[in-house]
């Protein structure tokens, strides 16, 4: 009967995704397995773990949407892209191999249903669409030529429409307006980097949409460099890269002076004046070793005073995770948090407007057999869709 039951609500589903009329609408999301294939866990008649381990993966198996390509008029509310760029980075280049590698790390994410416990919420059936869009297509040769195509690429997501309304206030029943600043409400996107230097041009599609943002970075190192003190500036070029993109977003206004805070930052200094110039850019800090003094209650608390109910961009450097339980980086550096610790603290952001992210800095070539550091990556991802999937970009209009 069950089993009846699910074929049903199969071809039920098949039937509505018909309607918008596109050749591809008949294809399953790829965690979601059909008969005679299906196999049924208690209290959950449509999700199987059969083939978790086969098939083509997907962020979290999502379906693959051609977001920039053939299926342009597909609409979603969070898409999954990859920004396969590393040629940015200071150290350990590999990070162009990120998107994949972090989609392999996630293969097991929708295994029972994904519903999440501390969070009470399945960030999946939340009524949100969810999709794969594949990579940025970047070119590997010419930085500021693939630096202005994940600008591109990026903002062409970010102003689709989105598939779900607003809705109403879950509290007040008032129905809920936009955060943005353009007064549209947007689909979110999650950039699968790439090294660091992915986010100015992500700051600037951001900035199209919710003017300076509040970010919310976490990294075991400041990238608010200047060019001179990081990677000497024999060029133009050369003077944007992974250590100094948050010193460029900052000098183009792209960041909320003030609202923004690093987490998790250990790094070694050219000097005091580091910081100084950190505190120019805009930024408070957090640095990982006061988990041993504030806990991880008390990081949050210093991020949630910080960017208050603000849009808030989401950032986060794999290095801020010890190199113990995710070596697969750029540069990484010992004395980090735990994923255990950065899950807490990424849960602790319930509420907040987080309006898009990224995880970054992934170079899957320095990896573990077991895969360590493209599963934390994922899991690190598992939490931030669950706590947008519990938030709506709205609020109740004055
Ligand atoms: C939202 O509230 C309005 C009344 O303000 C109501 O007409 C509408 O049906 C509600 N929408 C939903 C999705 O509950
Ligand atoms: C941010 O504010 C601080 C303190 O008011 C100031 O010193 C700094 O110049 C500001 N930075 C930017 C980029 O506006
Ligand atoms: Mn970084």
């Amino acid at each position: 009967m069950a089993f009846l039951l699910a074929s049903l609500v199969l071809t039920a589903v098949a039937l509505v995704r018909a309607h918008d009329g596109h050749d591809h609408d008949l294809q399953m999301p790829l965690g979601y397995v059909k008969y005679p294939y299906q196999a049924m866990y208690p209290g959950d008649d449509t999700v199987t773990a059969d083939s978790i381990f086969s098939g083509i993966t997907t962020f979290a198996r999502l379906p693959w949407v051609q977001c920039l390509g053939k299926d342009r008029d597909e609409a979603f509310d969070i898409a999954f892209i990859g920004a396969p760029f590393d040629t940015g980075t200071s150290y350990r280049p590999g990070a162009r191999f990120g998107p994949a590698g972090i989609r392999a790390g996630s293969r097991r994410l929708t295994l029972y249903g994904g519903y999440n416990v501390p969070l009470e919420v399945n960030p999946f059936l939340a009524g949100l669409k969810l999709v794969d869009c594949g990579d940025i297509p970047v070119t590997p040769y010419d930085n500021k030529h693939a630096i202005q195509q994940i600008e591109d690429g990026h903002r062409t997501l970010l102003q689709r429409p989105t598939f779900s309304q607003l809705g109403n206030d879950s509290v007040t029943g008032k129905p809920l307006v936009p955060i943005s600043k353009d007064g549209k409400h947007h689909p979110r996107v999650i950039t699968l980097g790439g090294d660091h230097t992915i986010v100015l041009p992500i700051l600037r599609s951001i900035y199209t949409a919710y003017g300076a943002i509040s970010v919310i970075h976490f990294d075991s190192h400041l990238d608010t460099w200047k060019p001179k003190v990081f990677g000497g500036a024999p060029s133009d070029q050369a003077a944007i890269n992974h250590g100094t993109y948050f010193y460029w977003a900052s000098q183009e206004g792209l960041i909320k002076n003030g609202s923004s805070i690093h987490g998790a930052i250990r790094t070694t200094l050219s000097g005091p004046a580091d910081y100084d110039n950190d505190d120019a850019s805009g930024f408070q800090r957090i640095e990982a070793r006061e988990i041993d003094t504030i806990g991880t209650d008390g990081i949050i608390k210093k991020i949630r005073e910080t960017v208050g109910d603000m849009p808030v961009y989401l950032s986060i450097d794999i290095d801020s995770i010890d190199p113990a339980f995710a070596p697969a980086t750029g540069t990484p550096e010992t004395g980090g948090w735990s994923t255990r610790e950065l899950r807490t603290i990424l849960r602790g952001l319930d509420g907040l407007h987080i309006v898009s992210a990224d995880i970054v800095e992934v170079a899957p070539a320095y990896d573990t057999n077991a895969e360590l550091t493209t599963m934390a990556a994922a899991d690190v991802l598992y939490e931030v869709m669950s706590v947008m999937a519990k938030t709506p970009l709205g609020k109740v209009a004055n």
